[in-house]
């Protein structure tokens, strides 16, 4: 049986390239898609995945958005990318279907709240994003108690974090930064979190070699093909495989290896956003610590030829 899953994204390369293959995989049943307004615009990002799933002639979730700003925003120029993305010329092979969904599309809360509310099995919840969106939604516990766990892209335990911005240490990593408030919240409310850390991601970065596997059978599939822009789209930046092994890690966890350990969370100052272990403090959730990275690339390119 195939896992009910719901995806919150905040609409970068890596966040579309991770929600195509929970989309695509076997493995996975995706119940509905939010796109959080962090490394992003979200109306932009919002139009990209129903092109996206146009192009791909898929049917299966609902696509919801939320453009309520995160407290720390992400860059512009980062942000920009969204447009870009949204106007991929291979989306121009698209303009004469009909539009995966019509219409302006739902709040995020209220198509994720529906979906917990009337599922018959618990639900797993993929965050590849900051959590401003999810955080008020797992509080509530008549809808927690519908989530199985949470797989979160962030944190950075014992390796420096990725925020370079005015008086910040730099400890912190993006995703936690936007919100650590929300990233608390969620920890505080005791659910079962699996933390996909950049201690992980640091050690698999999108590789040459990878990248000409996509593209050896990209004239055969769309979904390699989309998936080969996309990353073209970061050429040229160290790129690591970020949301795209929290989608693994929730499609395939036996790739994983994690390590229960207690994580406390900074909400303030200078080292606002920064995840470390605590003794006593913070909250015990799994946080992985190394993963079979030959493996993860044979899944990629596996599902990259689903279509
Ligand atoms: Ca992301």
């Amino acid at each position: 049986m195939p896992k009910p899953v719901i995806h919150d994204h905040d609409g970068h390369v890596d966040d579309i390239l991770s929600c195509i293959l929970l989309w695509l995989s076997k493995d996975v049943d995706l119940q509905a898609v939010g796109i959080t307004n962090g490394d992003c615009y979200a109306d932009q990002a919002f139009e990209a995945i129903l092109k996206m799933a146009t192009y791909l002639d898929i049917d299966g979730p609902e696509i919801a958005w939320n453009d309520e700003p995160v407290p720390n925003p992400f860059p512009d120029n980062w942000r920009r990318e969204s447009y870009i993305i949204n106007e991929l010329p291979l989306f121009g092979d698209i303009y004469l279907k009909k539009l995966y969904q019509q219409g302006k599309g739902r709040r995020s809360e209220e198509a994720f709240a529906d979906c917990l509310a009337h599922t018959k099995e618990p639900i797993t919840i993929v965050a590849t994003g900051p959590l401003t969106v999810l955080a008020p939604i797992l509080k509530n516990a008549d809808l927690r108690k519908k989530v199985a766990e949470v797989v979160v892209m962030g944190g950075a335990v014992q390796v420096p974090g990725n925020v370079e911005e005015g008086d910040h240490d730099g400890s912190a990593e993006w995703n936690v930064y936007a919100d650590p408030v929300a990233f608390k919240q969620v920890l505080d409310t005791g659910v079962q979190v699996k933390m996909i850390p950049l201690d992980v991601t640091n050690q698999v970065p999108v590789t040459k070699e990878f990248l000409q596997r996509l593209e050896d059978q990209s004239s055969k599939y769309k979904a390699s093909m989309l998936a080969a822009k996309l990353w073209s789209l970061v050429k040229g930046f160290t790129y690591y495989f970020w949301d795209t092994i929290t989608a693994a890690a929730a499609i395939k966890p036996e790739l994983f290896t994690f390590k229960e350990m207690r994580i406390e969370v900074v909400t303030h100052g200078k080292s606002m956003g920064k995840t470390s272990t605590a003794m006593f403090g913070g909250k015990k959730i799994q946080v992985a610590t190394s993963m079979d990275k030959a493996a993860f690339e044979d899944l990629l390119l596996e599902i990259f030829r689903a279509r």
